[in-house]
């Protein structure tokens, strides 16, 4: 007879069940095998990606630690041994600091959640809460954190949302209208510029690192992304970077405010099948629109120029004719970039 611990030994499993047991996303699990070789799976004869019953318990632990506030980059690499001692020792200082972590009070009459990353730095509180992570619920915390000021809880929140959500939910139904709130707060004076300028930062490093992890290269079609000369709200622009790459669009970010001639050399130089710019604040920036005709009369009319924003909507009109395609929102960016796809795809 074969004893069970010898049919999990042999046990191959396909990613939808891997994707069940860890609670990892699809999108998420491939970047962590790319980018980190967090694990190396086999492959069928078919090509498709088989695990085994120890990569299924290494991706468990490794989650688990993302979750309580590591980075992948710096545990990816670790043995299994090691990476059990870690979760252990999240567990143990856990406990030893019910109401005080990273120095900071997190007891609900400050402001803090009673159910945010103290509970979910323990393995079994990790994988419940992973279960019950909601994007509005993220918001919500998200926003306390903003609140109090805590930089590593909201890094931490963030976090942990990026692993139970799609990408779309995370750009769409978190960072969109937390941008949005904070901008909202800080203009009713809700809010003081100090904690406005703590957020953009955790809030710009983590979507820096939602993009190199979801990235692709090679092979796909590739847009070049950043904000006109002038321009220096860039979140407008990193969200549109998320969102081509959960498209399967390969991403060169070139970052904020770059006059036409340099985005236009470099969309040239990496092959660029569209550029994707921001253009935010103020609303009647007369430049926008300069710059956007100098980028169109620099590119072949086969590289798609898209724009979105508050200070480039005023110029929608006098863009279009021109051959520059102001863009309203992110979901229909999106399905711009799906079409040029398919079309690249038929023909
Ligand atoms: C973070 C932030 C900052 C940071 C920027 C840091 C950085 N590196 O980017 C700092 C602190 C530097 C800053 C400075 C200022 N800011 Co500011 N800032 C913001 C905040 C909170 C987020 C900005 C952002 O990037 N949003 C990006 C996206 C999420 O905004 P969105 O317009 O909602 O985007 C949607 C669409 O427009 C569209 N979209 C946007 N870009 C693109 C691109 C493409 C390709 C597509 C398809 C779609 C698309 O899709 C999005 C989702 O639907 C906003 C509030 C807000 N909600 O925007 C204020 C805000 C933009 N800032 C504002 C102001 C007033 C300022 C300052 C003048 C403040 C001051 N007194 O110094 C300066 C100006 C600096 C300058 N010279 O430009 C105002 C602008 C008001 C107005 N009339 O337009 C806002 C709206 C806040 C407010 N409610 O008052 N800011």
């Amino acid at each position: 007879m074969i004893e069970p611990t010898e049919l999990l030994k042999n046990a191959q499993y396909p990613m939808r069940v891997v994707v069940r047991r860890t609670g990892l996303n699809p999108s998420v699990l491939r970047a962590w095998e790319r980018r980190y070789d967090a694990v190396e799976p086999g492959r069928s004869d078919g090509g498709q990606r088989l695990y085994s019953e120890a990569d299924v318990q290494r991706l468990t632990l490794l989650k688990e630690l993302v979750e309580a506030g590591h980075t992948i980059s710096q545990i990816a690499e670790l043995e299994v041994d090691a990476l059990r001692a870690l979760v252990r020792r999240e567990a143990v200082s856990v406990d030893a600091e019910p109401d005080v972590r990273n120095g900071r009070d997190e007891s609900p009459q400050q402001g803090g959640s009673s159910t945010g990353a103290r509970q979910l730095g323990t393995s079994q509180a990790g994988m419940a809460g992973a279960a019950s992570i909601t994007p509005a619920g993220t918001l919500e915390r998200a926003l306390r954190a903003v609140h109090t000021l805590n930089g590593r809880e909201l890094e931490s929140v963030l976090s942990r949302a990026a692993l139970a959500l799609t990408p779309v939910e995370v750009v769409d139904e978190v960072v969109v209208p937390l941008l949005g709130q904070i901008g909202h707060q800080w203009q009713q004076g809700q809010l003081s510029p100090a904690s406005e300028h703590a957020a953009s930062q955790v809030i710009r490093r983590f979507l820096g690192w939602l993009l190199d992890a979801l990235s692709l290269q090679g092979g796909t079609p590739l847009v070049v992304i950043s904000t006109p000369a002038g321009q220096q709200h860039e979140f407008g622009s990193l969200l549109a970077a998320v969102s081509a790459v959960s498209e399967g669009w390969e991403v060169l970010n070139l970052g904020a405010d770059l006059p036409a001639q340099d985005i236009a050399e470099a969309a040239l130089r990496s092959g660029a099948r569209a550029v994707a710019l921001s253009a935010i604040f103020p609303p009647n920036d007369g430049r926008v629109l300069g710059e956007l005709l100098d980028l169109r009369a620099e590119l072949d009319p086969s590289i798609d120029i898209f724009v979105g924003g508050p200070a480039a909507r005023p110029h929608a009109e006098r863009l279009r004719p021109a051959g520059v395609e102001f863009v309203d929102d992110l979901p229909s960016l999106r399905r711009r970039l799906r079409e040029v796809a398919e079309v690249m795809r038929g023909g």
